[in-house]
């Protein structure tokens, strides 16, 4: 795809090289200072967008608390409408957007393209959703009365997302967020600006056409600084944050000191298991696109395997095969399997991650590197890793958002296996390769993986949005997307009806005056 065949998608998007309107999609900004994109892909300079300033800032929050005085009111199926309505409008941009999120952020087509497939199937989950907002019904204690529970909105919800999705994350939070009668403030990735300015465009178009405040879906440009401001925020009722530990625990904190809702996503280290019951052809299908896939820029990317010494030798031949016939490249051309990671900055630390995997006693199967050359101008290309290492490296114990896959055998029983999996500080996604029934059950047992997600006989990532998606420990504990993580985007009332004559208390207490 040439730079001009690109360029006529963007412009689909309504993306011009200088864009200068961020909040509602106009012109809003009275700081000076902007934010420019280059594509990891050629290096290319994409545009460059104003931030937004502290100023316009409090604007936007006042114009979301108008706007969710009105979106509130709304009926929750009718607010479904405006979500299939935004899901309709993806479906007819998807190509369109599925290329800027390709070459902004440098994964391949087919997963730019997947990944706007992940919103619009999140838009039809919530629109069903819009008219199963249940709560439960209790019987009282007391003659003549009803007990039930109902969920409202909470507000305003902010939302941190990561460049590695730099539009599904985002829609898994909003359209569960908009159904439930809550307005958005979105904090997108500085890394990944433009994304984000395509989806306000397209949403800021629906609500238009449906006369809505656009303020019901609002944007933050900038820096980490304007992260800080939606977690200090007393406005801001929920703060959904996907990204590093580091800035899940600093978001975590400010929410905390004020008690407000925080919902986080945050790191993983996620392994699969080979056992010698595991049928290999499977596992390395699902291991190579795990370690690879984006790079090695999911969270939930394969970066261990825990293999059973006896199947050892055979693993690290067909995996280093593997990895041989890779194809590493624009990821606009389809026949590559891997594109660029997302700057230069992530190529350096990879190579210094993979020195200091060195120094504390990893040994590498296969040499990762940055490549250089045609086609590799912007310096973002590397090839992936393999090192064999032990669990309690204190490198293995961290996560490198980078394509280094760490071997680590075990021997003996599965539960040797489990051990090794679990004994890491993160616990986002896990899966076991076994057709023996007695491991793979035990592995999802309450004796099995601690991990938010455990899969059997697939990858650790690539999960569907219909299941609830997060991990434990310092993962954060957070649920997006499926299942009952809309509870997460309202409050939940207790309500008590008496419609009796009497006023009988409960726990049997007598109070006569
Ligand atoms: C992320 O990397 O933050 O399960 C999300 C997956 C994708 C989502 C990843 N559906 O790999």
């Amino acid at each position: 795809m040439t730079y001009t065949q690109i360029q006529k998608h963007l412009s689909n998007l309504g993306i011009s090289d200088s864009e200068h309107g961020t909040a509602f999609g106009s012109s809003f900004i009275s700081e000076k200072t902007t934010l420019s994109s280059f594509s990891p892909v050629d290096g290319n300079q994409i545009g460059t967008i104003s931030c937004t300033s502290s100023e316009s800032y409090d604007q936007i929050i006042q114009k979301a608390q108008e706007a969710h005085i009105q979106w509130r009111t709304i009926p929750a199926p009718k607010r479904g409408d405006i979500v299939r309505e935004f899901g309709m409008a993806l479906r007819e941009k998807k190509q369109d957007l599925g290329i800027l999120v390709a070459y902004e952020m440098g994964k391949s087509l087919q997963e730019g393209l997947g990944e706007v497939q992940e919103m619009i199937d999140i838009c039809d989950f919530a629109v069903g959703l819009s008219r199963q907002l249940h709560g439960f019904t209790m019987h009282s204690e007391r003659p003549q009365h009803r007990m039930y529970e109902q969920y409202h909105p909470l507000g305003i919800v902010g939302i941190i997302s990561a460049f590695n999705f730099p539009v599904a994350v985002w829609a898994w939070n909003t359209a569960l967020a908009w159904i439930c009668g809550n307005v958005t403030i979105w904090k997108p990735s500085e890394k990944t600006p433009l994304c984000a300015l395509a989806c306000q465009k397209i949403i800021a178009q629906v609500l238009d056409n449906n006369n809505l405040p656009k303020a019901i879906s609002c944007l933050l440009t900038g820096g980490a600084e304007l992260g800080k401001l939606l977690a200090n925020d007393t406005r801001v009722a929920l703060v959904s944050a996907t990204g590093s530990t580091r800035m899940g625990k600093s978001v975590a904190t400010s929410v905390a000191a004020r008690l407000g809702k925080s919902l986080l996503e945050l790191g993983g280290n996620n392994a699969m298991i080979i056992t010698p019951h595991a049928n290999l052809q499977l596992a390395l299908t699902g291991l190579v696109f795990g370690a690879v896939g984006t790079a090695g820029q999911r969270c939930t990317t394969t970066r261990r395997i825990i293999v059973h010494e006896s199947i050892l030798d055979d693993v690290v031949h067909k995996l280093t095969l593997a990895y041989q016939q890779l194809k590493i490249g624009s990821p606009l051309n389809e026949k590559n399997h891997m594109g660029p990671l997302i700057d230069t900055e992530a190529a350096n630390h990879y190579i210094s991650t993979l020195t200091e995997a060195k120094k504390q006693g990893a040994t590498p199967i296969v040499e990762g590197k940055i490549l250089t050359g045609k086609g590799y101008e912007s310096r973002c290309y590397v090839s992936p890793a393999i090192y064999v290492a032990k669990n309690e490296f204190p490198i293995v114990q961290t996560e490198t958002f980078a394509p280094l896959l760490y071997i680590i055998p075990y021997s003996g029983d599965v539960d040797n296996a489990i051990a090794i999996q679990n004994n890491v500080p993160q616990g986002l996604s896990s899966s076991i390769m076994s057709e023996n029934l007695r491991e793979t059950e035990l592995f999802l047992s309450a004796l099995g993986s601690d991990c938010g997600i455990a899969n059997v006989n697939i990858g650790t990532s690539g999960a569907e949005i219909g299941g609830a998606f997060g991990g434990e420990k310092e993962t954060g504990g957070g649920r997006e997307s499926g299942s009952d993580a809309w509870k997460a985007y309202m409050r939940r009332q207790t309500n008590t009806i008496n419609y009796s004559t009497e006023l009988p208390l409960a726990q049997g207490i007598k109070f006569n005056i």
